[in-house]
């Protein structure tokens, strides 16, 4: 009976069985059907998009270099820890390690990852620019959302010395100061993206796929040689300490093809460590900061008067007694040279010659030379503050006004504007734009004052160095060279001051046919000499001693044993 009733049972549960052994297989494979085939893009998409990032990949920032190819700013790797807020998961003895490896509080990573992860943000920079090791230990804690990122690093191997004129970047690599920021598209290049896999955890695991590819910057060939560069420093920054002065700035020019060789200032900062960096220290003073010439400013006049034609370089002017008065003003000069001609106007720096001459001549004829040397007007450098100085030109003209301008009050200019008109007086006459970059090829430029007059201004600036010259101190062995000193009272709040000046210095070597310019300028030294020829020559000297020699520029000298040598300040 009992078979007899388990019979049908059983044949039905064999039934049931064997629906179910073919059915349930069946809507397994329907099921993996459908979600290997059907669904397979979402479902993979929905999983990949949890594992997949894109995260940025760094251009090289291109080099700055010195004519000759040697580094003046170089990106280095470095590695920066970045987390997803998303996925950020430590345990707290992790975020403890992380803060300490890290340097940052506790509190500041929980806050940071809150507030991103708050506002949907998928990145996060913890720390940027570590050492590569450093990096390495945080990777090592293994916490879930946490990654690395190559970067790049700026560093400054001149640092000091080449600071003013190469600038620096920003943590994000941006140009701001200097020829960093001038260059900054030149320099930058593109950030491209990469795709990157992730881990249960979130850390990246996996390279795959190149997104785009960086475009990394160009590297920037400067006209400045990083030895000059070195040599220009050292003896500014020898002579402001010497001197106790407040700043200083010097610039050398190529006279043939505008190149700047040299810019310097004091005082100075390192780029490579900007953490109590102040503008007083950053600031390129060469082109931001400007000061009344005095009497550099009296070649111009000179070239002006010969001009005029009612001049010639022996042409005669009675200076006596030493002073003369101009309206209420007095004109004065240190001494009473006596009639002295205009080429001793020059050698003696007389105020008075100058003025006389000025009163003569058409006061729109001495701006129009002063505008056509370059003052007034951008030097076209590029670099970033720079400044125009400042030339006016009334329209009725007080004879106050002519005179000061003559001797080089009533203007204002830069280092560098300075350094340019002197290679109008180097270059018989011809203007060459100003360049940072390396010109491989020749540079044309403007003639803007005849070649004569402008040879007669330069045999006069020789006689300037002469034994007798207020700038014997610029001399420089085996070489003649030519050069106009300065010294200038500063403007206060009481109108010029008796304790604050500027000393200067503007010449040129070989005499004959220059190649180089150099200004110097010195603000307000506090020890017991002041004069540009006592404080601002000697540099000129010394820069200009190794330059020739840095540069293989060949003797000039002719010994003329009338003219004693005088004792020259620098180094063997
Ligand atoms: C000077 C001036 C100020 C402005 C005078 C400097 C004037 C003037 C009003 C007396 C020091 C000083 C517009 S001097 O550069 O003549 O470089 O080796 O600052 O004259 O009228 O105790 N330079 N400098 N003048 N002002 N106003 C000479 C001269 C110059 C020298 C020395 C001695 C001044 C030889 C200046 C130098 O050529």
């Amino acid at each position: 009976m009992s078979e007899q009733v388990h019979k049908p049972a059983s044949s039905f549960r064999i039934m049931l069985v064997m629906l179910a052994v073919t059915l349930v297989p069946a809507g397994l494979v329907a099921r993996a059907f459908d979600l290997h085939v059907t669904n397979k893009d979402f479902l993979q998409g929905q999983g990949d998009a949890r594992a997949m990032r894109t995260i940025p990949v760094v251009a090289h920032r291109g080099m700055i270099l010195d004519r000759h190819g040697e580094p003046l700013a170089v990106s280095t790797p470095v590695d920066s820890i970045w987390a997803q807020p998303q996925e950020f998961d430590a345990t707290p003895a992790q975020l403890a390690k992380l803060a300490q490896l890290l340097d940052l509080q506790q509190r500041e990573i929980k806050k940071l990852i809150t507030s991103k992860k708050q506002d949907d943000k998928e990145f996060v920079y913890l720390k940027r620019r570590i050492n590569p090791s450093l990096a390495q230990q945080v990777i090592d804690l293994k916490i879930a959302g946490v990654s690395l990122l190559r970067e790049y690093r700026r560093y400054y191997p001149t640092g000091e010395v080449t600071s003013h004129l190469v600038g620096f970047t920003d943590i994000d690599d941006k140009g701001q100061e200097g020829v960093e920021l001038a260059y900054n598209e030149w320099l930058s290049g593109s950030n491209g993206s990469q795709l990157v896999m992730r881990d249960r955890l979130g850390r990246v695991i996996k390279h795959v796929d190149l997104l785009k590819n960086p475009r990394p910057g160009k590297d920037l060939v400067l006209s400045v040689d990083r030895r000059l560069q070195y040599l220009t420093y050292r003896e500014l920054k020898r002579a402001v300490f010497k001197h106790k002065a407040r700043s200083g700035s010097a610039v050398v020019l190529d006279v043939k093809t505008g190149e700047v060789l040299a810019m310097v200032n004091q005082p100075s900062f390192n780029p490579n460590n900007r953490s109590n960096l102040k503008g007083y220290r950053y600031r390129n003073r060469v082109v931001t900061d400007t000061f009344e010439p005095g009497s550099t400013i009296k070649p111009f006049t000179v070239a002006a008067a010969l001009g005029s034609r009612k001049f010639t370089p022996g042409t005669y002017i009675d200076t006596a007694p030493g002073y003369m008065k101009v309206g209420s003003n007095t004109i004065r000069d240190i001494r009473n040279y006596g009639r002295i001609n205009v080429t001793e106007v020059i050698h003696k720096s007389s105020n008075v010659g100058a003025s006389k001459m000025a009163l003569l001549i058409n006061p729109q004829n001495l701006v129009h030379v002063h505008q056509r040397v370059g003052f007034g007007d951008l030097t076209g450098s590029g670099l970033p503050g720079e400044v125009t100085g400042a030339l006016h030109s009334p329209r009725v003209w007080r004879d106050i006004e002519r005179a000061t301008l003559s001797y080089g009050y009533g203007l204002s200019v830069t280092t560098l504007q300075l350094a340019r008109a002197y290679s109008v007086l180097a270059n018989d006459g011809v203007l060459k734009p100003v360049s940072l970059e390396l010109k491989n090829t020749v540079v044309q430029g403007e003639q803007v004052l005849p070649a004569t007059f402008v040879k007669q201004v330069r045999k006069m600036l020789k006689g300037v160095v002469s034994a007798e010259g207020t700038g014997k101190k610029a001399r420089v062995p085996g070489y003649d060279v030519a050069g106009k000193t300065g010294t200038v009272k500063k403007v206060g709040v009481n109108g010029y001051s008796d304790d604050k000046y500027v000393s200067l210095f503007v010449g040129m070597a070989p005499a004959e046919n220059p190649r180089l310019v150099m200004a110097v300028t010195i603000h307000e030294p506090r020890g017991k000499d002041y004069y540009g020829g006592v404080v601002a020559a000697p540099v000129f000297s010394n820069v200009i001693a190794g330059a020739l020699r840095l540069l293989d520029i060949p003797p000039d000298y002719m010994p003329d044993k009338n003219v004693k040598f005088a004792k020259w300040e620098g180094r063997p």
